[in-house]
C-alpha cells in the first residue's frame, strides 16, 4: 500500500504582479493580482506547483493570499510533510480533518499534489482527473474598465484578434438604470456573434435585481451572475426571468452546491476550483450541478497561469459546458510567468499536454514578482 514515495517540502511564494489596466468590480477595483504559489518536493525528486489566488485582498470572500501562506506553513505543511505522496485523496483527507474553511490554500496545495502525481505517471492532470472530452476550452473576457468606450474599444480589439467573442461585464456599482445603459450600449455596439453577459457579484437587493434583470434581458444581455447573496432570493429571481441567471458566491463547495440545485437557484452554475475547495470538490459540484440538470460555467478567481491551468484540466473532462469558461486570468497580468505562454487562440485555450499540469514556472520572472526578493519593500 505504502509506496515509500515521502513528501519532503512544501515552499510558498506570494507574487505581486501588476494587470494591464485596472479591473473595477462591485465591490472592489483591482490594480494587481497577488499569487500564492505553492511548490512542492516529493522524495523521488518529482515536484509540484499550485496556487491560491483573492480578488482585492479580502474584499471578495475570507481568505487572503497571506492568509494562505500563513494557514499552509504554520498548518498544512506540517501535516504532509513525510506522508506518502502518491495517495494525494489520503493526504487531503488528513488536511480536511485538521484545518476547517481555508477552501482556497487546500486547493492551492491539492493542485501541486496533484501536478506531482500527474508527473510521477506521466500523464496530463487531465486524464488522473478522469481523462479529457475537449483539447481546447471557450473562453469569456471580463470588461472591467470602468468606461463604455474603453470597454467597447477593448471588446473590439478582442473580436479582431480572435481571442474572446463572449464578454461578461462587471456591474453593481452604479445606480441601476446606468448600469442597464452601460450594457445596452456594449451589446449595441458589437456584432450578433459576440454575447454580452454581467457579473453584479451580489451588489443587488431582490426588488432592484427583478427590474434589472428584465432590462438586461431587454438589452440582449444573455446572462446575469449572482445578482444578489443567497440561495433562496437567487431561486425566485430564477423562476421569473427570461434569461438565465448564474450561481457563483453561494457555491462553496459540494454541500452548497446540492443547498443551491434543491432550489433551483440559477440555471447555471459557475464552479471555481478555489472556492470549492480545490479539484476533488469542484469535480463534485459539477456533478451535483449534472445530476440537477444545471449547466456548467469554467469559473476564475483571476488566477495567475498555475490556477488556470489547473482548472483548464477539470473542465476539459466535463461532459457540457454550454456557457464555457472564463479562465483568462494571466492574460490580464503585465507579466508572462511560464517558460512557454498558455496557447490563446481562435476564442479558446489549449488545454497543454505535457505531464502534470504541463506548464513550467521562468524562475527569472518569478524572482522578479516575489515579494520577498531582495531589496523589496516589506510587505
Ligand atoms: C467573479 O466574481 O466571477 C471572474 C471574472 C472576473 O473578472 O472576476 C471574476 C470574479
Ligand atoms: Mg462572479
Amino acid at each position: 500500500m505504502n509506496s515509500g514515495i515521502r513528501i519532503i517540502e512544501i515552499d510558498t511564494i506570494l507574487l505581486d504582479v501588476p494587470t494591464i489596466r485596472p479591473h473595477a468590480l462591485s465591490m472592489v477595483t483591482m490594480s494587481g493580482q497577488t499569487m500564492m504559489v505553492v511548490r512542492l518536493r516529493c522524495s523521488d525528486e518529482v515536484s509540484g506547483l499550485g496556487e491560491g489566488t483573492t480578488i482585492g485582498g479580502l474584499a471578495y470572500g475570507a481568505e487572503s493570499p497571506e492568509s494562505m501562506k500563513l494557514a499552509i506553513d504554520q498548518y498544512i505543511a506540517p501535516l504532509l510533510i513525510g506522508a506518502d505522496a502518491t495517495r494525494v485523496a489520503l493526504a487531503m483527507d488528513k488536511v480536511n480533518a485538521a484545518v476547517k474553511g481555508n477552501h482556497f490554500a487546500k486547493c492551492a496545495v491539492e493542485t501541486a499534489l496533484l501536478d506531482a502525481q500527474a508527473r510521477r505517471l506521466g500523464l496530463p492532470l487531465s486524464e488522473l482527473l478522469g481523462g479529457r472530452r475537449r483539447d481546447s476550452l471557450p473562453v469569456a473576457w471580463t470588461l472591467a474598465s470602468g468606461d463604455t468606450a474603453k470597454d467597447i474599444e477593448e471588446a473590439q480589439r478582442m473580436l479582431e484578434a480572435r481571442r474572446h467573442r463572449d464578454f461578461k461585464l462587471k456591474i453593481g456599482k452604479r445606480p441601476v438604470d446606468q448600469d442597464v445603459a452601460h450594457v445596452a450600449a456594449i451589446r449595441k455596439a458589437l456584432p450578433d456573434f459576440a454575447s454580452v453577459r454581467v457579473d453584479v457579484n451580489m451588489a443587488w437587493r431582490e426588488r432592484e435585481a427583478a427590474h434589472g434583470i428584465a432590462a438586461l434581458a431587454d438589452a440582449g444581455c444573455v446572462l446575469v451572475e449572482q445578482p444578489v447573496a443567497g440561495v433562496e432570493p437567487l431561486a425566485r429571481l430564477q423562476a421569473k426571468s427570461r434569461i438565465a441567471l448564474m450561481a457563483d458566491e453561494i457555491l462553496t463547495g459540494p454541500e452548497s452546491a446540492l443547498a443551491a440545485a434543491s432550489k433551483h437557484a440559477g440555471d447555471v452554475f459557475s464552479v471555481k476550483i478555489e472556492q470549492a475547495g480545490g479539484l476533488f470538490a469542484a469535480s463534485k459540484v459539477i456533478a451535483v450541478a449534472e445530476a440537477a440538470g444545471i449547466a456548467v460555467y469554467g469559473g476564475t478567481m483571476l488566477e495567475g497561469p498555475i490556477g488556470t491551468i489547473a482548472a483548464a484540466h477539470l473542465f476539459a473532462g466535463v461532459r457540457s459546458l454550454d456557457w464555457g469558461t472564463e479562465l483568462f486570468g494571466p492574460l490580464l497580468l503585465t507579466e508572462e510567468l511560464l517558460t512557454e505562454p498558455l496557447g490563446y487562440a481562435d476564442f479558446e485555450l489549449r488545454v497543454p499536454t505535457g505531464p502534470g499540469l504541463g506548464i513550467e514556472l521562468d524562475d527569472a520572472a518569478v524572482n522578479r514578482f516575489r515579494r520577498d526578493r531582495a531589496g523589496a519593500p516589506a510587505s
